[in-house]
């Protein structure tokens, strides 16, 4: 792993930083292969229950570097590059069964406001702003951006959000449903880490099950989901957790999760 993607651990949750901020945590290839890697090492360790993903300086990510080789040379495959770095992410975060909280700290340009949007619980600071910046290029939004936004926002904004590639700030976003909260820009970092370690200490196969079954509602008919939610209930009721969730709510006490 080179240094622009830090990595640690503790409590439970693996803290991911994009760490390149001289270029506004701009990615390029050798960046996103160690992004992937990292999400790869926090699904793998059985120490992580949940992701916490941020940017370094004052940007989230301003995407693609457009000055990397991989995008800018005549014969530049830009299909290429998403079918072996983006897109990889985009289904190892939606993949993962660990919830992933992303704390947007500025501004999220392109590829990199999509792959904030590919998290489960999206925070920002009140002065980060989501934009669609593919149009100005002649792009159209990817790493996600065409499926998520119409989904979180609906279809008319997700239009106007594409084709105008006008900045969203935190508020907006919120207001639209397109992330879950918005941070004052001085306690992005201590209310985005509680949630992480929070949901670190949770019942983690309810919440891996929970990721499943709402990515897959997306093209499930209602009586394929209710299927999934009978055969994903059956499974969890047989799980620790859930005998030790409801034994603490018998006895009025804090649950001890195990992720068993
Ligand atoms: C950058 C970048 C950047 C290089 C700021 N690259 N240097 C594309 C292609 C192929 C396949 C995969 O998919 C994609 C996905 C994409 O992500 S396409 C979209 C790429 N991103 C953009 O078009 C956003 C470009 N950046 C901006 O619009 C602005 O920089 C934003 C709005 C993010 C921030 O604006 P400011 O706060 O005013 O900062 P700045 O523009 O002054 O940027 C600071 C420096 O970072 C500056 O360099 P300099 O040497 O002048 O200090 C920028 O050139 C550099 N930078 N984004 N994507």
């Amino acid at each position: 792993m080179d240094d622009t993607i830090t990595f640690e651990v503790a409590d439970g949750v693996a803290t991911i930083a994009l760490d390149r901020p001289e270029r506004l945590n701009a990615f390029t290839s050798e960046m996103l292969r160690d992004l992937l890697g990292a999400l790869r090492e926090a699904d793998a360790d059985d120490e992580v229950r949940a992701v916490l993903l941020t940017g370094t300086g004052r940007a989230f990510c301003a995407g693609q570097d457009l000055a990397d080789p991989a995008v800018s040379g005549e014969n530049a495959d830009l299909g290429a590059l998403l079918e072996e770095r983006y897109n990889p992410i985009v289904l190892t975060m939606r993949q993962i069964p660990k919830p992933i909280v992303v704390a947007v700290n500025g501004v999220a340009a392109g590829a990199g406001a999509n792959l904030a949007l590919a998290g489960d619980i999206v925070l920002a600071a009140r002065s980060a702003k989501f934009i669609q910046a593919f149009a100005k290029i002649d792009l159209i939004p990817d790493s996600g951006g065409t499926w998520q936004l119409p989904r979180l926002v609906g279809s008319a904004r997700a239009l106007g959000i594409a084709l105008l590639g006008e900045p969203v700030g935190a508020e907006q976003a919120k207001e639209w449903g397109m992330i879950w909260d918005v941070a004052d820009d001085d306690e992005l970092m201590d209310v985005a880490g509680d949630m992480a370690r929070t949901l670190a200490q949770g019942p983690t196969r309810a919440y891996g099950a929970i990721k499943r079954a709402m990515d897959a509602a997306a093209t499930n008919t209602l009586d394929e989901q209710l299927d999934l939610e009978r055969d994903m209930q059956r499974e969890l009721g047989r799980s620790d957790d859930y005998r030790e969730g409801v034994a603490a709510f018998m006895e009025k006490r804090t649950p001890r999760f195990t992720g068993r």
